[in-house]
């Protein structure tokens, strides 16, 4: 293996507790993935990318910056990588899905706030991920308060952008996130020093479409019985698309879909035969937060798809490509991104018809809805989600957790009675 320590340190990690985390995600891992019966072969390719987790992508970032190109982070799926891409930036989604530097983020934070928002200050403080510390600099948005809020803070160690992202979807609020949407432009130009083209803003829309597509085609392979690849599989490489390279990720689950292609044709799949289908709803799932997923699958249950922004939410919708001119794209990039269904959004009757239709697509025979502790926007509407899931006789199993083990054994207990029961 190569010796990235160097680069470690030239990065300012703080090396011995970036030990500790490297010692937490292979173990993990491990566990978690490699003991999966019938893994598509295919799957070697984003095994290997987790392995290289703080090698290989870390090593292109700084060859990237090294020819003076710039590396923006982002928290969450309303940030538009085409137009980072355009710019000739690479965006990173930073994942935020480990309990990490939380007594730095405690000095910050309150206590009780999202562990999703306490691990991206604790990564922060902590100096522990090299994909934040590769950023020059993260784009926030006003999605939900504790977020929102937290991006002010954050600005004291790197610089943020904020993109103002609407809680309704009416006409005024389409016209403020166009708007938003259009400065973004203007902001990646002057950060990065290149022009957004006509021609630059096609292309990286038609690239950051391919991938959305080949993530499409995954999950419509997903419909089938038996299902061809595990949930989790899955989920780990949704949660890979947010930072590898586009054209190399694009291709490699090409390649997997391929394979799950000969496996539908010959009915072979990765689990037991009638396993129960499951979806998954609720809060991102950021590597390396794995826990509900496992659970549910080492308790005789595939998970068929994810109603998550590490899931369908990212890939659902591409931009339109007919776009005459800049101002053309710009609305085009508004108007894919003002569909995502967010909880921070308000009314969201989008999300709940679609996890109907979604649990009827996919022949689930149960959704569970899994959001982090203390995040109101998805506590709060899954009242309205079990609501809709009533009427249409759809069970419902309801989970609040966090990034902590602890509660391993009890969500064990409550899921595998949700699957007597079903
Ligand atoms: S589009 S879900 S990625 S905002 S879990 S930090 S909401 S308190 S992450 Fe999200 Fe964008 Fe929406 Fe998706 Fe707040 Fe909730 Fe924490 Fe959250």
């Amino acid at each position: 293996a190569n010796d990235y320590r160097p680069m470690w340190e030239s990065l300012g990690l703080d090396l011995e507790a970036h030990d500790q985390l490297l010692q937490v995600i292979p173990p993990a891992f491990g566990e978690v993935y490699m003991q999966q019966k019938n893994r598509p072969a295919e799957m070697e390719y984003f095994d290997f990318v987790i392995s290289e987790i703080h090698g290989l992508r870390i090593q292109e970032l700084q060859e990237h910056k090294a020819r003076g190109g710039k590396v923006v982070g982002a928290f969450c799926i309303f940030v538009p990588e085409e137009i980072v891409r355009a710019a000739g930036g690479i965006c990173v989604g930073l994942c935020s899905g480990a309990e990490i530097g939380t007594a730095q983020a405690e000095k910050v934070l309150p206590r009780n706030i999202c562990p999703l928002i306490k691990s991206f200050m604790g990564f922060k403080l902590g100096h522990v991920c090299p994909y934040f510390e590769s950023c020059d600099m993260v784009v926030g948005e006003t999605t939900c308060d504790g977020k929102k809020k937290a991006f002010e803070i954050l600005n004291d160690y790197v610089p943020v952008h904020m993109m103002e992202t609407p809680q309704m979807k009416r006409e005024k609020d389409k016209a403020l996130w166009r708007s938003e949407v259009r400065d973004f432009v203007t902001e990646m130009e002057q950060f990065t020093g290149n022009n957004v083209t006509y021609e630059s803003l096609k292309r990286a829309i038609q690239d950051v479409n391919g991938k959305r597509k080949v993530l499409a085609r995954l999950a419509e392979l997903r419909k089938n019985i038996p299902a061809p690849i595990s949930g989790k599989d899955s989920l780990l490489i949704e949660q890979i698309a947010m930072y590898d390279d586009v054209d190399r990720f694009t291709g490699q689950t090409a390649k997997l879909c391929d394979e799950l292609e000969e496996r539908v044709r010959t009915g072979a799949g990765v689990h037991e035969p009638g396993a129960l289908r499951i979806i998954v709803s609720g809060t991102p799932m950021a590597v390396p937060n794995w826990k509900v997923p496992h659970i549910i699958e080492s308790s005789g249950a595939v998970i068929v798809a994810e109603e998550l922004c590490t899931g369908l939410r990212y890939f659902e919708n591409t931009v339109a490509e007919d776009g005459h001119d800049l101002e053309q794209q710009v609305d085009a990039l508004a108007k894919r991104y003002l569909d995502i269904d967010c909880a921070c959004f308000t009314p969201n009757a989008a999300r709940t018809d679609k996890l109907v239709q979604l649990a009827e697509e996919y022949k689930a025979d149960g959704i569970i809805h899994c959001s982090l502790a203390f995040c109101d926007p998805y506590l709060v509407e899954a009242n309205r989600v079990e609501k809709v899931l009533k009427e249409h006789n759809i069970p419902l199993l309801r989970i609040e957790t966090d990034y902590g083990q602890e509660d391993s054994g009890q969500l064990k207990t409550r899921i595998e009675a949700f699957f007597e029961m079903l």
